[in-house]
């Protein structure tokens, strides 16, 4: 059974288009108009072994926000109709992630229910278009469509590039392993039956 899903989200601020498969080999094509955020959602694919496409035409006459979040949000209901009923999952996932002077941990339960913890030092305001408060924005509307709980913390770094970016690395390595078919998880992977 393939765990991919197509989702096509248009509203007067942006369309989006996100085709996902969880099961793919990290091949990825993102086109959001913000460069920066482009950078950082091919490497949620590459690094969490996902196929990812993303094609946004958003209001960026205005800003960036509705491009990033509305595709934040697209992106999350992806992986939550690509899971399923999550059975067989490994369910939790979690990750370690230097590059360079940054260090970011992530730890992801696909819990079913949205709830983020995100602890960041304050970075200059931008890097190229992208606005570095989008960050924690993207992980809240991600995690409110895809239902997990996600926790990231950046242990350190002074370079916002290095932050933001070790901070989507992480995520996908600890997303990569929580999506995982185990194959000694037999239906869904929790006591109440149902994530
Ligand atoms: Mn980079």
């Amino acid at each position: 059974m393939s765990r991919t899903a197509l989702v096509e989200r248009t509203t007067k601020e942006s369309s989006v288009r996100v085709s996902l498969d969880v099961d793919g080999t990290g091949t990825t094509s993102v086109e959001t108009g913000v460069p920066f955020y482009d950078h950082m959602l091919s490497q949620l694919g590459k690094h969490g072994g996902f196929d990812l496409e993303v094609l946004t035409k958003g209001d960026l006459e205005v800003d960036a926000h509705h491009t990033v979040e509305d595709t934040a949000l697209a992106l999350g209901q992806a992986f939550r109709e690509a899971l399923g009923d999550k059975s067989g999952v490994r369910r939790y996932g979690d990750a370690l992630v230097p590059l360079d002077e940054a260090i970011v941990q992530c730890a992801v339960d696909l819990s079913g229910r949205p709830y983020l913890v995100h602890d960041e030092p304050d970075l200059v305001e931008l890097i190229g278009s992208y606005d570095t408060t989008l960050t924690k924005h993207i992980w809240e509307s991600f995690v409110a469509e895809a239902r997990m709980t996600l926790h990231v913390r950046v242990l350190g770094g002074r370079n916002a590039h290095h932050v933001v970016e070790a901070q989507f690395k992480a995520v996908a390595r600890a997303l990569r392993d929580a999506v995982l078919l185990d194959p000694r998880s037999v239906g869904v992977p929790s006591t109440k039956g149902v994530l």
